[in-house]
């Protein structure tokens, strides 16, 4: 098919649209290109990209360490399976231990794949350790949770979108109100068997729902006051993305149970973890968990870079600080917008809520007009535009970014 540049665009949609099946519905952009926080699309045109693929590209896009990392493991050894020991597993399973302070790593390849490893973890240690009758743990999970799209994962969601016709669910869930610490300790209080507490320390899907002050803490006590295990969820808000390393370090809280992905590659390949001690980590024998691609030499070769670029670009401190500014001009161009009816957020995670129903348009209208005007962003659930530039953003261009939104919202 002869096409002209110009519809390229169309193009490439018409093929998704013919050939691939409709699980999404993207802002009409085609993208092929990616450096730093900016993307270009097809025609050439140059974006800010604030959506960083959920936060998988915190590093910023093609990171040149990063991608280095790929090219020279991908040239040597991609993959042994775990039938046999490989020379990057090892050092990459130390490597990690010591960043986040855990005894051990199970290595898994995409956030959902962790939750779900996480989710027997849990089970297997109630069981083993803590005498809970074999097929009678539950799972304490927050009501608008987002922990990925898998059949057990989806059968403790209560978006029907995400859930209709996927039955017969998984067993097992007992949903409690996010941010409420009365719910959660009369659940603990009442409920039999429970093994875990599964959480977002901040809830991205929902809508970058930031819990009051002193959640996390209380509520990881309050599981240690009731011998359950408190499982973090950090796969986005993880990696630097709030202005600690994880968003639980902003109540200093230690998760018996982390679950890490999305940037832990820094975009460039799936990889995800989760993160325990030895007293958890060891019910799992030999042959009771895996995966083909899981801690493949080079994820480990990857992940290790990603994380090491986090570190040597104080990447955490740059979005506290640019987070602190995003949401202080933001708010107070809201308080003579009224189409804004909020701004929140922590670090580089943030979100407006537009005065609006959730079922209209408004939010993807806005979005529209931004990409119009140089910078991608998604709504979420109707009416909430989330907000997450790459970590690497500097100052000027988070100015940049801000004044883009302000003159696309004005013309609402
Ligand atoms: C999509 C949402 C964000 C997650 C948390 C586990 C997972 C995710 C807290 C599963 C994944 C992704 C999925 C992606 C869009 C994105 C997303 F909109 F779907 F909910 F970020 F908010 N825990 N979130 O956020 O990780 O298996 O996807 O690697 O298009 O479905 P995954």
């Amino acid at each position: 098919m002869i096409t002209t540049k110009n519809s390229a665009t169309a193009n490439a949609m018409a093929l998704e649209d013919k050939y691939g099946a409709h699980n999404y519905h993207p802002l009409p952009v085609v993208l092929e290109k990616g450096d730093g926080v900016f993307v270009w699309d097809v025609e050439g045109k140059k974006y800010y990209d604030f959506l960083s693929a959920y936060s998988a590209v915190n590093q910023g896009h093609c990171h040149p360490k990063i991608i280095n990392a790929l090219t020279e493991q991908a040239s040597t050894l991609t993959l042994t399976s775990r039938a046999f020991f490989n020379d990057k597993l090892g050092t990459y399973e130390e490597f990690m231990s010591n960043y986040f302070g855990f005894d051990k790593i199970l290595p898994m390849n995409t956030g959902a794949e962790a939750v779900e490893t996480a989710i027997k973890l849990c089970r297997k240690y109630a069981y083993e350790k803590k005498g809970v009758p074999e097929n009678e743990a539950k799972i304490v999970v927050c009501e608008n949770n987002f922990h990925g799209r898998t059949t057990t994962v989806i059968s403790f969601s209560n978006d029907e979108g995400a859930r209709k016709n996927f039955g017969p669910y998984t067993p097992g869930f007992t949903k409690v109100p996010y941010n409420d610490l009365e719910a959660l300790e009369n659940t603990l209080k009442t409920t039999k068997n429970i093994a875990g507490f599964l959480v977002e320390p901040i809830q991205g899907e929902a809508g970058v729902y930031v819990p009051d002050e002193g959640y996390i803490n209380k509520a990881k006590a309050l599981c240690e006051q009731y011998g359950v295990l408190f499982i973090a969820d950090e796969v986005q808000t993880g990696i630097a993305r709030t202005g600690q390393l994880l968003a639980v370090d902003h109540e200093n809280v230690k998760p018996d149970i982390l679950i890490l992905g999305k940037a832990l590659s820094g975009g460039v390949y799936p990889v995800s973890a989760v993160l325990a001690n030895n007293d958890i980590m060891e019910v799992i024998k030999p042959g009771q968990h895996g995966s083909t691609f899981g801690g493949n030499p080079l994820a480990a070769a990857v992940a290790t870079a990603a994380l090491e670029v986090i570190q040597e670009e104080n990447l955490a401190e740059n979005a506290e600080k640019l987070g602190q500014l995003f949401r202080k001009e933001l708010s107070a161009f809201a308080a003579t917008h009224p189409i804004i009816k909020l701004v929140r957020g922590k670090g580089l995670l943030n979100a407006i809520v537009i005065d609006d129903t959730e079922d209209s348009s408004t939010a993807w209208d806005i979005c529209i007009k931004l990409r119009d005007n140089g910078l991608l962003a998604k709504p979420t659930h109707g009416n909430i535009i989330r907000f997450a530039p790459p970590l690497v953003m500097t100052k000027d261009q988070l100015m940049d970014c801000v004044n883009i939104i302000k003159k696309t919202i004005q013309e609402f």
